[in-house]
């Protein structure tokens, strides 16, 4: 088992874009693997690779109470249902000890390829739909953060800065 090293904003590593995957080979895999076990270790419901500076198109999702239902999101694509909206208070592992409430699409249909390089497609509603459109937000450089006010989000900037600093 590898656990990699979570990015915590503002480090602007988490604004790369992420490319393709172009096979779901043994390395895409591989990192899978990690991806999973470093989010269960961090007791996480999410995680995208941008946050452990891979930035490759690859999502793991664990939304379930047992912690034993993994979703592997690798190259996903997000089409909105309908226009009926959701809040939820949401976190990440990049901005820990944060949780802001942020409105997104309730109803998302998503295609993506399994880690055995399967195409499947879902329509998810709720917490997974939240949780997928975060982490493709990732993918893209974009944090929840992005979506609250410049004042707040300023605050957790620079409360986390002041924690970096007494860590390094
Ligand atoms: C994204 O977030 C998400 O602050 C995944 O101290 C969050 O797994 C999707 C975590 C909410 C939907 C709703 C955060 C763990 C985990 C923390 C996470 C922390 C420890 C966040
Ligand atoms: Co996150």
């Amino acid at each position: 088992m590898a656990l990699l090293e979570i990015l915590e904003f503002p480090n602007p590593k988490l604004r790369t874009k992420a490319a393709q995957v172009e096979t779901v080979d043994e390395r895409v895999q591989a990192i899978v693997r990690d991806m999973l076990d470093t989010m269960y270790d961090a007791s996480g419901v999410g995680l995208a690779a941008t946050q452990v500076d891979i930035h490759e198109q690859i999502i793991v999702i664990d939304v379930s109470e047992s912690r034993d239902e993994p979703q592997v999101f690798i190259n996903p694509s997000i089409e909105i249902v309908d226009e009926e909206q959701f809040e939820y208070d949401e976190g990440c592992l990049s901005v820990p000890g944060f949780y802001e409430a942020v409105t997104r699409p309730k109803h998302v249909r998503v295609t993506a390829l399994n880690e055995q390089g399967e195409s499947f497609t879902i329509e998810p509603e709720g917490l997974l739909a939240v949780c997928i459109q975060h982490e493709m937000d990732h993918l893209q450089g974009k944090l929840f953060v992005d979506y609250v006010s410049n004042f707040k989000r300023n605050r957790i900037r620079n409360k986390l800065l002041k924690k970096q600093r007494t860590r390094a």
